[in-house]
């Protein structure tokens, strides 16, 4: 079976991890968001794509769900004595080499496509992760700081705020000039399936979705899209999630993420239990919906919702 899945960071690779152990033999593709991308240092920083091949490949710092395991921060101390930041992003020494080898790479002329590939040839995520695309994007946030209405880096609202203040507007600059990586809208027209996991609706999969091209690829697959809620209890599970829907006008609630989606793009659509009531609602907007368990306790509990989720792929098909 052919699984193409866009993915965020960690809501992205750990369901993709649960989804491995539900079916190892199926053949995933996996189109990361590089929205959240980031130059720091003169290196080139992909949180998102290194979430996901960290965490397939068995060298995520589990507790906190981004970096490397078993990190050392001397770099970023020296850096710091220097005066030279920003202090506010944890970059460690281990994480440090895949950016170096990365940006190397870029300065040789290799597109961001090729250099995931040669990383993951190192980490054997057990997927096909190909970057959204290989010209450069970078999500902004408009938001009022001290008074003054100001766009920043997603990263620096997120990371250095905290998200602390609302978001106005939410930008993924260049994303209308960018084309589709090498082999993104390959996989989506040889897809069997084409699976949402439960990133964040709008830096993540709005940020692949508003590469030209990819969201009218995927409504024109003809295979079931489904869905999974990141909203669970009217609350996103972790991040910033209610801050950024806000800034698109979307309440946080998982029947309202679906509708966002809508049905031209939206087979299924699974909630979490305690949310069974979004169900109906759902329907009616002609998406299939059911409430299973969303929580990604354990390994165990993602790979319950990847069959979940191709359950209702048959279910729609
Ligand atoms: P990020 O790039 O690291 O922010 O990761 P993603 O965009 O892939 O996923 C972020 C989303 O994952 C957040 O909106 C969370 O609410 C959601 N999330 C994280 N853990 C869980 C979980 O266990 N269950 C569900 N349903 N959502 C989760
Ligand atoms: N997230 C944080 O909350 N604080 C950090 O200092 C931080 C550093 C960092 C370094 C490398 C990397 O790959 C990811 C990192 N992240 C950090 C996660 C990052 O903010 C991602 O963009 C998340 O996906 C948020 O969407
Ligand atoms: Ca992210």
């Amino acid at each position: 079976m052919r699984i193409v899945v866009l993915a965020g960071g960690i809501g992205g690779a750990r369901f993709l991890r649960g989804l491995k152990r539900a079916v190892p033999d199926a053949d995933v593709t996996v189109i990361g968001n590089t929205g959240d991308d980031i130059h720091l240092f003169g290196l080139k920083v992909c949180p998102d794509l290194d979430t996901v091949m960290y965490t397939l490949g068995g060298g995520i710092n589990e507790e906190q769900g981004w970096g490397r395991a078993d990190e050392t921060f001397h770099l970023k101390e020296e850096l710091a004595a220097y005066g030279v930041g920003p202090e506010w992003f944890g970059l460690g020494d281990r994480d440090f080499a895949t950016h170096i080898v990365r940006t190397q790479m870029l300065g040789a002329g290799y597109p961001l496509s090729a250099v995931t590939e040669a990383l993951c040839d190192r980490w054997k995520p057990g997927v096909r992760l190909i970057p959204m695309t290989d010209d450069r994007v970078e999500t902004h946030v408009a938001a009022e700081i001290d008074g003054e209405r100001k766009a920043i880096h997603f990263q620096e609202y997120w990371v250095r705020l905290r998200a602390s203040v609302a978001a106005q507007a939410v930008v993924p600059v260049g994303a209308e000039q960018a084309k589709p990586a090498p082999g993104v809208l390959e996989a989506i027209a040889e897809a069997d399936v084409i699976l949402f996991p439960p990133s964040n609706p709008v830096v993540s999969i709005g940020t692949i979705l508003a590469v030209p091209g990819i969201r009218e690829a995927i409504a024109d697959a003809g295979v079931p899209v489904i869905g999974l809620s990141p909203i669970v209890g009217d609350a996103p599970v972790r991040g910033m999630a209610d801050k950024v829907l806000a800034a698109v006008g979307v309440e946080s609630t998982a029947a309202a993420v679906a509708e966002h989606y809508g049905s031209g793009l939206l087979d299924g659509w699974l909630v979490d239990t305690v949310d069974a009531d979004a169900v109906e609602r759902v329907e009616e907007d002609g998406i299939r919906c059911r409430a299973v368990p969303l929580m990604m306790t354990d390994l165990d509990a993602a790979a319950q919702m990847a069959r979940e989720a191709l359950a209702l792929a048959e279910e729609v098909r």
